[in-house]
C-alpha cells in the first residue's frame, strides 16, 4: 500500500555533504519525494520531535546535535515507504548496520547516525512527525512517469 514516511538528513549528514547522496537512493529505489523543508531544528521543535526519549540520558546530548546545524526535512512516498525507508537506513547504531545500508555507509558512532526516518513499527508515527514539520500544502500530489514501470 502507498504510504508517506517522514525522512531526514540530521545535522552531520548535511555539513559532510551528503544530502545528494541520501536523495538519490530513494529516487533510484523508487520512492517519490513529496516534500522537502531545509531548515535548522529549535530546542522546542527537539523536543517535541524525540520526547519519547526525554527521560534517557542521552536526551540533552540529542536535543543539542540536533539544534546544532541545518537537517534536511522530506516527505517520501511509496509503496511499503516507512519499512523501505529503515531498511535502507540500517540500524540505530553505524557500528552494527550492514555495507549498502546509508548509516552502514556513512556512520561510525550512535550519536551522530546521519540520517531519521519514522519508525515502521510505531504506527502512525510517519504522519505524526509529518505534521509536526509539514503543513499540508507544502506538500505536493502528482504522478512520478515511472510509476507503471515500478509497480505491478
Ligand atoms: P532516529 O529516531 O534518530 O531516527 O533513530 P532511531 O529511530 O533509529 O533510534 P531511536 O529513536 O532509538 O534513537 C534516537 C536517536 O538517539 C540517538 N541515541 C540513541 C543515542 O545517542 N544514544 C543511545 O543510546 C540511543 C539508543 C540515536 C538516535
Amino acid at each position: 500500500m502507498s504510504e508517506r514516511t517522514f525522512v531526514m538528513v540530521k545535522p552531520d549528514g548535511v555539513q559532510r555533504g551528503l544530502i545528494g547522496e541520501i536523495i538519490s537512493r530513494f529516487e533510484t529505489r523508487g520512492l517519490k519525494l513529496a516534500g522537502a523543508k531545509f531548515m535548522q531544528i529549535d530546542e522546542d521543535l527537539a523536543h517535541e520531535h524525540y520526547g519519547e526519549h526525554e527521560d534517557k540520558p542521552f536526551f540533552d546530548d540529542l536535543v543539542e546535535f540536533i539544534t546544532a546545524g541545518p537537517v534536511m526535512a522530506m516527505v517520501w512516498e511509496g509503496q511499503d515507504a516507512t519499512r523501505q525507508v529503515r531498511r535502507m537506513m540500517g540500524e540505530t547504531d553505524p557500528a552494527d548496520s550492514a555495507p549498502g545500508t546509508i548509516r552502514g555507509d556513512f556512520g561510525l558512532d550512535l550519536g551522530r547516525n546521519v540520517i531519521h526516518g519514522s519508525d515502521h513499527e510505531d504506527e502512525g508515527a510517519n504522519e505524526r512527525e509529518i505534521a509536526l514539520f509539514f503543513d499540508e500544502d507544502e506538500l505536493v500530489d502528482y504522478d512520478r512517469i515511472d510509476a507503471e514501470w515500478l509497480y505491478e
